[in-house]
């Protein structure tokens, strides 16, 4: 698939980027942009050179949500048709995605940003679910992420009165992992990507899956999940080296099995 609204590229250190790259609409998602999207995701995540993914915009913008002019006249039927914004993808993931975020995250920008496992953020960068300006409200999981993120007085906030985040105020919620100039956030994103994407592949995929189980299941279920998860990675390779490496204080090497 060619693509006309997103840069795909491969980095060294086992690292997918994917650039959303629709400048002149701030980078609106439109459903030709998501579906391009979502190719790259699913073609990434297959990908056995690729350890972890970064989805990133530009300085300006991340993303400034769904593209209100293709969405204004359509009808239910239409919206239901379209598998727009579908971030679900992104929560299903093998691969860890990280959100390098400058400038503004709006609406299903803010969405994206937060169905990624971890967010990087420029000091520029300003989260928001603008949706009830436009006589709408979120619509990809922004009523439920945001108020597990910053907690309900935040997000009620937000959400019924359009009040934007800060950087800093994301990062003293909890909605982002950290906070940097906006001259470094990418690099930033990257270097912790490359960090993950040289860990032990199958257990940093049983890691992801565990964390994210905890929204959906009761703390029994989710203990229970974990210790599953947990015996399962004594059937790999890397368990009996990671400890045979610690035991022979050399690094690891990692087989992915
Ligand atoms: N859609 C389309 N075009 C957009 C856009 C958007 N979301 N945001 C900006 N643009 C366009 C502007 O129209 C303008 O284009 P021209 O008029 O020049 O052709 C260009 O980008 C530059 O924008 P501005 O001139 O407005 O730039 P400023 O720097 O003055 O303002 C801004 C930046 C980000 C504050 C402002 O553009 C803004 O408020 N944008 C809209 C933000 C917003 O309301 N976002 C929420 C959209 S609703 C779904 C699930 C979820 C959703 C949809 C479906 N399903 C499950 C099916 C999600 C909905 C949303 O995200």
């Amino acid at each position: 698939m060619a693509y006309e609204n997103i840069l795909v590229e491969k980095l060294e250190g086992r690292v997918g980027l994917i650039r959303l790259n629709r400048p002149r609409a701030l980078n609106a998602l439109s459903s030709a942009l998501v579906r391009e999207l979502m190719d790259a995701l699913r073609a990434l995540n297959a990908d056995d050179e690729v350890g972890c993914i970064v989805i990133t915009g530009s300085e300006r913008v991340f993303a400034a949500g769904a593209d209100i002019k293709e969405m204004s006249t359509a009808t239910p039927v239409e919206m239901l048709a379209v598998d727009l914004l579908d971030w679900d993808a992104l929560r299903k993931a093998k691969k860890p995605v990280i959100a390098a975020v400058s400038g503004w995250a709006l609406g299903g920008g803010c969405e994206l940003a937060m169905a990624c496992d971890m967010i990087v953020a420029s000091e520029t960068a300003t989260f928001g679910q603008p949706e009830i300006n436009l006589g709408i409200i979120p619509g990809a999981g922004g009523t439920q992420r945001l108020i597990r993120a910053v907690g309900k007085a935040l997000a009620m906030e937000m959400i019924l009165n359009a009040r934007n985040l800060s950087a800093e105020e994301a990062y003293q919620f909890g909605l982002v992992n950290r906070v940097v100039p906006a001259e470094s956030y990418l690099d930033e994103a990257l270097t912790l990507a490359r960090e993950i994407a040289a860990r032990a592949p199958v257990a940093v995929r049983l890691a992801k899956e565990a964390v994210n189980k905890a929204y959906e299941m009761t703390l029994a279920e989710g203990l229970a999940y974990e210790q599953r998860a947990f015996f399962l990675l004594f059937s790999t390779e890397d368990q009996r080296e990671g400890m045979q490496a610690f035991m022979e204080k050399r690094k690891p090497e990692w087989k992915g099995r």
